[in-house]
């Protein structure tokens, strides 16, 4: 690497004040600088970024959005009964919050709505609209990343509180970021919180690769726009021309990876800094998790969350999963006697730890005892059976690794 690539600001002419710089700066060629380039995920998401996600929302491709409203439609009441009266609202990432629009009118004597969204213009509009359809709806924006702390003790009393968090957005996060993420809400909700969680379930790689490389360019333009923000915004001289969107599905990791792919050998530069790029080398621009319920109620368990509620699509593609803030435990009081002889066999399942393992096993005995009910959905919009239901919890702890033992010869369908 020659002087000019490590050196910011490259001359001696250069004034040494790079504090000015914009805060997204460093980090955007930290991760340029990488053996895999990469870029910050939330970069996608400007104005025009935002426009191209909702015109992704309508294309035939992409079945997120369309099963999530499907689901949310047909079991509005039940979600609106397990979200409970006198609720308090909050939504992490709430973009235009149409989504919430029909929750909300749904639900019984809500308190108040809090939108929680990083920019201001898009708080802006959410409070609008909401304002619109729910007039005597008390409002509580708050400009804030949801990734990062924020002052949630500030909010207005409810009966209890309701994060909402739809879109499958916590896929786009690593697991362990995720698990974070989840935690914070847990504190964000306090005791006798619940939690309706949008998550994306694992399909086809076929199905996936179209969903994020549709047929009509949107999701290769909301990709390609990323540069062109770094353009605009950070004067970086990317031909957008000379690269292309990708969209992989990683098969171990479960997950859809976007990538640019530069389609020639070239130099960009950017930050002071300059970048080379081989032919066919990609830079990674965003993920997108799929999980089985079983997963997804495991990791959310190591987050302090009880799952019990799990609504789903007639295909199957996305689920709306229902959960409620676990008891906080005081310190090594976490597992007890009967707990233990329950876990025993999975003690060897450290990933999420001790208490993890037993919120899973005791979600899953309540799976057993019918305590965790799949709501109505299509073909029931229930796990195939409690066989099944149990079996995805196991497979997926297992995967995690713990040590459950292997199902007996001919038992369980997965
Ligand atoms: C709204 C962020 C969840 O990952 O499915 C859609 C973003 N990226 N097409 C997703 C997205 C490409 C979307 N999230």
């Amino acid at each position: 690497m020659s002087d000019e690539e490590l050196v910011r600001g490259g001359t001696a002419s250069a004034p040494a004040v790079e504090f000015l710089e914009h805060p997204d700066l460093a980090e955007i060629v930290g991760d340029l600088s990488r053996p895999q380039k990469r870029l910050p995920t939330r970069l996608l998401y400007d104005e025009r970024g935002s426009h191209l996600f909702e015109r992704i929302c309508e294309t035939r491709d992409y079945y997120v959005t369309r099963a999530e409203l499907e689901i949310l439609s047909r079991d509005l009441d039940d979600i609106a009964g397990f979200a409970g009266a006198g609720a308090g609202v909050i939504e992490p990432g709430a973009g235009c919050g149409c989504k919430t629009r029909e929750l909300l009118s749904a639900l019984e004597d809500p308190r108040w709505y809090a939108p929680l969204d990083i920019d201001p213009s898009v708080l802006w509009r959410c409070r609008e609209a909401i304002r619109q359809a729910l007039p005597h709806l008390p409002l509580v924006p708050v400009c804030a990343d949801f990734t990062q702390p924020w002052c949630h003790a500030g909010l207005p009393v409810a009966e209890r509180r309701l994060l909402f968090f739809p879109g499958s957005t916590v896929g786009n996060f690593e697991p362990v970021q995720a698990q974070r993420l989840l935690g914070r809400f847990r504190d964000a909700a306090g005791p006798g919180g619940r939690l309706i969680l949008g998550v994306d379930l694992r399909k086809n790689a076929a199905t996936l690769r179209r969903a994020y490389d549709d047929g009509e360019g949107i999701t290769a333009s909301f990709n390609l726009n990323l540069l062109a923000r770094l353009n605009r915004e950070h004067g970086a001289d990317f031909d957008t021309a000379a690269f292309e969107h990708l969209a992989v599905y990683d098969k171990a990791l479960h997950r859809i990876e976007m990538h640019l792919r530069s389609r020639r050998d070239q130099w960009v530069r950017i930050g002071g800094c300059r970048f080379h790029f081989a032919a066919g080398e990609t830079i990674h621009t965003e993920s997108s998790h799929k999980y089985l319920p079983g997963g997804m109620v495991a990791l959310a368990a190591a987050a302090g969350w009880q799952a019990q509620k799990l609504w789903m699509d007639p295909q199957r593609r996305f689920a709306l999963m229902g959960f409620e803030a676990a008891p906080r435990k005081q310190p090594n009081t976490e597992v007890k006697e009967d707990n233990m002889a329950a876990t025993k066999k999975s003690s060897g399942g450290r990933r999420y730890g001790k208490g993890a393992a037993r919120t899973v096993a005791s979600a899953m005995r309540r799976r057993k005892r019918g305590t965790l009910k799949s709501g109505p959905g299509g073909k029931g919009g229930t796990v195939r059976s409690r066989k099944q239901a149990i079996a995805i919890g196991l497979s997926e702890a297992r995967r995690k690794g713990a040590k459950v033992p292997p199902k007996k010869a001919g038992g369980g369908s997965k």
